[in-house]
């Protein structure tokens, strides 16, 4: 599934703005850094803050950091979630885990290092003070007990249990939607957007978080294994329940494409050119990994 042309050049930019953050020292911490960060990835998350700031006419380099920032949160959640205490993954983009190809003490100081640099390079965004403080306010949330960390253990703790539909919904705002719409609650305050705009924009990710995590589920079962890059059938195997315990393929599709709708619907009403946003839908729509 290739990327839309227009998507291209910035999938290039941003590979090569994380490989610039990371140390460049050949101990194991590097290495391992290096491995966890440049290693393919759709990269999602960083092309929603581009996504935000080009529609609403800034240059590009402000967005760099803040797109770098997120990107590197997202590959830190990815490294802790496969440790063997988490998901237990041996696969990750077609790859080992970083555990099993480093070990997971190196594993874990990823996690933290990326942590850390995460932060600094959104106190690097060539912004206002106050933009770098609602920015950090705004990641710090989405990432900690009210967001992804606090979304992932309510998962684990949820693990082998009974979960009602809408239990799971709140489990994947926090640890999926929350950094999703923190990307573009980034994009948008680096922009100079207004608080009505950056709220359109949140809800335009909300949509889009829960669409994301519908079709993971659903690609855990019916995906190719070929495609996915890691290990299928892991929910399963984990005692897992998901959506596709609650819909079918085609249920579940149709819910998917009815959340990218409404995402899509969001941006209505908003003065920046929303291209950019409506190309990123409709790409993940259709997204087969
Ligand atoms: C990082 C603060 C922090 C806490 C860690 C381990 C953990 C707590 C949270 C796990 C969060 C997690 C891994 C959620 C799953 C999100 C998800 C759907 C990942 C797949 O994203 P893609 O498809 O992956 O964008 P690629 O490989 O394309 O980047």
């Amino acid at each position: 599934m290739t990327l839309p042309p227009l998507f291209i050049p910035l999938r290039e930019r941003i590979n090569q703005k994380l490989e610039e953050h990371l140390p460049n020292g050949s101990d194991r911490l590097a290495r391992a850094m290096h491995y966890a960060v440049c290693n393919g990835g759709k990269r999602i998350r960083p092309l929603l803050v581009y996504a935000v700031g080009l529609g609403a006419g800034i240059s590009i380099e402000p967005l760099d950091f803040a797109a770098c920032a997120v990107e590197y949160i997202h590959a830190y959640s990815l490294v802790h979630d496969d440790l063997p205490a988490m998901d237990n993954d041996e696969l990750r983009r077609g790859n080992p885990t970083c555990h099993i190809a480093f070990d997971e003490a190196t594993a874990i100081l990823v996690g933290d290092a990326l942590h850390s640099e995460a932060f600094s390079c959104l106190a690097s965004v060539p912004t206002s003070h106050e933009n770098i403080a609602l920015m950090t306010k705004a990641l710090s949330r989405a990432i900690g007990y009210q967001g992804m960390a606090g979304g992932q253990e309510m998962d684990l703790s949820a693990t082998g249990g009974p979960v009602t539909l809408e239990q799971l919904t709140e489990i994947h705002r926090k640890k999926t939607g929350a950094l999703l719409i923190a990307c573009v609650e980034l994009g948008g305050i680096v922009s100079g957007c207004t608080p009505d705009e950056i709220q359109k924009l949140k809800q335009f990710a909300d949509h889009l978080g829960l669409a994301f995590q519908i079709q993971d589920d659903l690609l855990d079962v019916y995906g190719n294994p070929n495609i996915l890059g890691k290990t299928p059938g892991s929910d399963a195997t984990l005692n897992k329940i998901t959506y596709a315990d609650f819909y079918n393929e085609s249920e579940g599709r149709a819910l998917v494409a009815a959340l990218y709708q409404k995402s899509r619907e969001s941006l209505e009403g908003l003065s920046l050119d929303t291209t950019w946003l409506i190309e990123l839908a409709n790409h993940l729509e259709g997204r087969n990994y």
